[in-house]
This record gives C-alpha cells, sequence and structure tokens, in this order.
C-alpha cells in the first residue's frame, strides 16, 4: 500500500488551518496529537445520542453508553495485547495513572530502605509521585545515569539493581530527547531481582504497536491525547496479580461492592480504581481513535515517520551553529542553536506558523544533567507530517537567524 499523507490529512480538520496568517506546521506532537474527524464524531455522538451515566441506570440509553464505554475498554485491551480488559483502567491520562500505581502500590508496599529505580530521562510525572513515596515511606530514589553518548547507562543501571530495588520506573522514549530507551533489558534486569516494572508510554504509544505481554512489564501507562485521542482520558495496565493486592487509591461512588456505615467493601477490578463518574466520552473517543489507527498501515505509517526523522536530522547536521541533543530517534528531535535562546527562536517560528516546543520539556533532571539549562528547541512529529513540514522547519530557522 502506498501511503498517501496527503488524503490522509484531510481527517484531521486543524492541520488545513493557519497560525500567524500562515499554513500550520504543527510540530508539537509530543505535546498532544492532532484529533482524526472521527474522534470528534465520537465525542459528538455520544453527548447528542448516547448521554447517560454508566454502570448504574436501568433504561436503554445507560445501556448504550455503558456498551460503547466497556466497548472503548475493550479496544484498548487488544491494542496493547492486554490479557483481560479488566487489567485497563481508565485514569485522566499518564500523569494519574502513574499517581495511581505511587499511591496505591507505593505507599502501601514500600518501605524504608527500599530502593526504586528511576532514569534520568524521565518526565516530571514519573519523578515527583515517586519522591513524594519515597518522602513516606523512607524508600530511597536512585537513578540510572546517561552515558557520554547521552544514552541510558546500562552497565551503571546493571550496577544499581540489588535485593534492595523494588521498582523500576522508566520511559519508553523520552518526551525531551526522542531516544528509545532499552526497557526490555532494563524489565529483565528488574525481574532479576524482582522488582515491580512500570513503563511510561505517553510518548510511544502513537508512533508503534505496543505489546504488554511482549515487553512483560507489570505496568504500562499512557495518555490518550498523544495518540490522536481526547483529552481527559489515560490508561493504567497492570497485571492482574499486582492489581488485585493493591488497595484502592480514590474511593466513593462506582468502586464499591457494598457500603455501610460499619462497613464497605470494594468492586472487582476495573472498577475498584474506578470511583465517581468516568470520562466516558473520553474513554469513546480514546476506542474511535484505536479504531482510526487500527484501519491503517501502521508499518507504513511508522517508515513515514522514519523518513521525516531523516530528513530533519539531515537538515539540521549540516547548519553548522545548530547542536542536535542525544541520538533522536523517534517522535521528537531536541537541538540547540549557539548564542540563540531557544524561546526567541520558538516565537520567529511562530511568526511563521510553525508550532516547536522549547525549555526543559517536563524533564529538568535531564537538562541538568546535559548542562542545558535555557532547555532546548523541540520539534515532535506524527505521521500526518510532511516533507513539507520538514522542510518549512528548515527554513525557518534560516529565516530565524537573519534576526540574531
Ligand atoms: N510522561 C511522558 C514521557 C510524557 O511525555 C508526558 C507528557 C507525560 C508523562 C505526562 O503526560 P500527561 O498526558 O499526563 O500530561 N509530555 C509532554 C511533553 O513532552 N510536552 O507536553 C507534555
Amino acid at each position: 500500500m502506498i501511503l498517501d499523507i496527503n488524503t490522509l490529512r484531510l481527517d484531521f480538520p486543524i492541520l488545513a488551518q493557519t497560525a500567524n496568517d500562515q499554513p500550520l506546521v504543527y510540530l508539537d506532537n509530543a505535546a498532544t496529537t492532532q484529533k482524526p474527524q472521527v474522534v470528534l464524531d465520537a465525542l459528538e455522538y455520544y453527548y447528542q445520542s448516547q448521554n447517560a451515566n454508566v454502570h448504574r441506570a436501568a433504561h436503554a440509553l445507560s445501556g448504550q453508553a455503558t456498551q460503547a464505554f466497556e466497548g472503548a475498554r475493550t479496544k484498548v485491551a487488544s491494542f496493547i495485547n492486554a490479557p483481560d480488559s479488566a487489567q485497563v483502567i481508565w485514569t485522566r491520562g499518564t500523569t494519574e495513572a502513574i499517581n495511581l500505581v505511587a499511591y496505591s502500590f507505593g505507599m502501601h508496599s514500600l518501605k524504608a530502605g527500599d530502593e526504586i529505580l528511576l532514569s534520568t530521562m524521565e518526565h516530571h510525572a514519573n519523578i515527583v509521585p515517586w519522591q513524594q513515596v519515597a518522602a513516606a515511606t523512607g524508600a530511597i530514589i536512585k537513578v540510572i545515569p546517561l552515558t557520554a553518548d547521552d544514552e541510558l547507562d546500562i552497565e551503571a543501571a546493571a550496577g544499581l539493581f540489588s535485593d534492595r530495588t523494588k521498582l523500576l520506573a522508566v520511559s519508553h522514549i523520552s518526551n525531551a530527547l526522542g531516544m528509545i530507551n532499552p526497557i526490555k533489558e532494563l524489565i529483565t534486569m528488574a525481574k532479576a531481582v524482582g522488582a515491580v516494572t512500570l513503563i511510561d508510554g505517553a510518548q510511544a504509544v502513537g508512533h508503534f504497536p505496543i505489546d504488554v505481554q511482549a515487553l512483560d512489564c507489570d505496568f504500562y501507562v499512557f495518555s490518550g491525547h498523544k495518540m490522536f485521542g481526547p483529552t481527559g482520558i489515560g490508561v493504567l495496565y497492570g497485571k492482574r496479580e499486582l492489581l488485585e493486592a493493591m488497595p484502592p487509591w480514590q474511593t466513593g461512588g462506582e468502586m464499591i461492592k457494598k457500603v455501610s456505615f460499619a462497613r464497605t467493601t470494594f468492586g472487582e477490578l476495573p472498577f475498584k480504581f474506578e470511583a465517581g463518574t468516568p470520562n466516558i466520552a473520553g474513554a469513546i473517543g480514546l476506542g474511535a481513535a484505536i479504531d482510526y489507527l487500527s484501519g491503517l498501515d501502521r508499518a507504513a505509517l511508522a517508515k513515514h515517520e522514519q523518513a521525516l526523522m531523516k530528513q530533519l536530522l539531515t537538515g539540521l547536521s549540516t547548519m553548522p551553529d545548530v547542536r542536535i541533543i542525544g541520538r533522536p530517534q523517534a517522535g521528537a528531535v531536541s537541538f540547540v542553536i549557539d548564542e540563540v535562546h531557544p524561546q526567541d527562536l520558538a516565537t520567529l517560528l511562530d511568526m511563521q506558523g510553525i508550532a516547536v516546543r522549547t525549555g526543559h520539556h517536563c524533564a529538568m533532571p535531564l537538562m541538568q544533567a546535559l548542562d542545558l539549562s535555557q532547555g532546548t528547541i523541540r520539534a515532535s512529529i506524527a505521521f500526518y507530517n510532511t516533507p513539507d513540514d520538514i522542510a518549512a522547519l528548515l527554513a525557518g530557522l534560516d529565516k530565524a537567524r537573519e534576526f540574531f
């Protein structure tokens, strides 16, 4: 199948818009992706024709809403190859999913002296909740350092694992540098010492298929909005025995079996972790995004994205004042330009309709490790980007340079 990106782009109405009176060149996909019309339609259809609360009422509309909502959970389960949709917990996004594990598993299972192993590449969402756990339990945070080539130092990681290591929490792809971390090796090392593993897949799900059983991680977390779905919906996948052993985090309606003032018993998975009315529309919208992605040739999309990455890296490497940070492999490319503040550059790009992100990318410890106090400029791609988008960015940098 020949991939016709220009036809696929028509599925995303926002891409036809202008920004600052220029055609929009959207290269901030690591922050959030745009939504295809089918996702927008699913949201509208739910509110127009199916809106009712789920799991409760004995009426037709509630039955339809529940079916659509639970159908979306089944779609997520098959999308990541989870053995059972009861192991798919809805959350607000990656951040909430990590907090759920931190507060339910971390706060209850970790003790003083236990070690939590993170990496230098982590987004704040996979750092701060563990610091809270460490502060409350006396657990200790250890960090996998970078090599001289700015990769995760696997040899150093091997030296950091011990029988004190109780949890490994690492990102699948670094949001700041677009580097794919060696999670398979790290998971194997964690298993060898009996540590629980959490993979932050926020930046991976939009770029290639995920198989949680093949990875054999204990938890995998991601956000719908980074894979062409709505904001405010995300997923915690977990191994059944761990999820069953974990206490509820938030409590209230929907998550109980029986309540009396003397005693409350909690619901089964996944409901035990889903207190209150969930983001029904968001879940249904994410289901529509999965249907949309599943209808495309994902291998061809990945190949197209790789070609865009190559075009961008080649173009940047011909610019003597540009320094590419790390070894970008998927999604994002971070770079700095000598003597130019990233924010000034982004403003000049924005005037040309080009959307990128600048700064620390919610990865301040990584920026400190790389000695990049002003952060970087980050261009991040999705499959609907085109060679013209990359050419526009490269030309935009040349034009911006005239101002410095
Ligand atoms: N983990 C990673 C690796 C991320 O890239 C992000 C968001 C999060 C966690 C948090 O996801 P959320 O949906 O709960 O907010 N990353 C970015 C980014 O790179 N630019 O804006 C948000």
